[in-house]
């Protein structure tokens, strides 16, 4: 097939399924993968099979600030929203990618925990709570939770914060098996602007208290550009650093 009809039947497939990807994304260099690659990889793992799969939003900060994965999340579910009106959302880092055609990238009744074997780990869950890598929610699920916090500046916690917000409003967390679950974690060394946040600890903590208006209620950022590509848009976006 060719790509043209490729990427028009992926085009008109985002209509049935409504569902979108959101990646976020630290910096091109550092990283040593580009947005486009990452695409690619995604692409290559034949979307068919993951037939809810339609749509790729790439957020990628603008600029030298510091990394807040969260934040670029919430930047993608909201502007994804602008362009169609998307009933179901996965968010992923941009180095996840999995390994088992079964693990099917869709939303389910409870949000759902995708990335739950990454190889880092040794293809375990780090531990029972952990909601890392990919999720996926639909616009409901993500809407009672007011989206993800956006005061997690740097690595680690806000994937924490999220899992308590979907407890809290009585959710619980759903997966695929270890052996479905089992995903690749492209190797790169510790991204420049993404030491761990040493205020994680302390907003974890106070999550039930600050998570009804700190949101996608409270979002506020600035575009800097789009790219629209045929199979994916790419924002670039100043996250208004603190
Ligand atoms: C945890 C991080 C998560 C991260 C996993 C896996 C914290 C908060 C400590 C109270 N959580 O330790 O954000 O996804 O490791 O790397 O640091």
């Amino acid at each position: 097939m060719k790509t043209e009809q490729v990427n028009s039947l992926l085009r008109v497939s985002v209509r049935f399924t409504s569902c979108v990807l959101v990646v976020c994304f630290i910096s091109l260099c550092v990283h040593g993968i580009n947005a486009e690659t990452k695409f690619l990889v995604y692409a290559s793992i034949d979307p068919f099979k993951r037939v809810p799969l339609s749509f790729y939003f790439i957020v990628e900060r603008d600029g030298e600030t510091m990394f807040n994965r969260a934040k670029l999340l919430n930047v993608g579910f909201a502007e994804a929203l602008k362009e169609y009106d998307y009933e179901c959302f996965i968010f992923s880092d941009v180095d996840i990618v999995p390994m088992d055609d079964r693990n099917i990238y869709k939303c389910y009744s409870q949000p759902r925990h995708l990335a739950v074997a990454i190889d880092k780990f040794g293809f375990r869950l780090p531990y029972n709570q952990n909601f890392g890598g990919v999720s996926a929610l639909s616009k409901e699920q993500y809407m009672k939770i007011n989206g993800f916090p956006n005061n997690y500046w740097g690595w680690g916690g806000e994937d924490d914060d999220i899992y308590h917000r979907v407890r809290i409003k009585g959710m619980s967390l759903s997966r695929p098996n270890g052996k479905i679950g089992r995903c690749r974690m492209i190797r790169h060394k510790r991204d420049l602007h993404n030491q761990p946040n040493p205020k994680r600890f302390y907003n974890i903590a106070h999550t039930r208290q600050t998570m009804e208006t700190n949101g996608i209620n409270s979002l506020k950022y600035q575009v800097v550009r789009i790219e629209k590509d045929q199979l994916f848009t790419k924002i670039t976006v100043d996250i208004v650093t603190p």
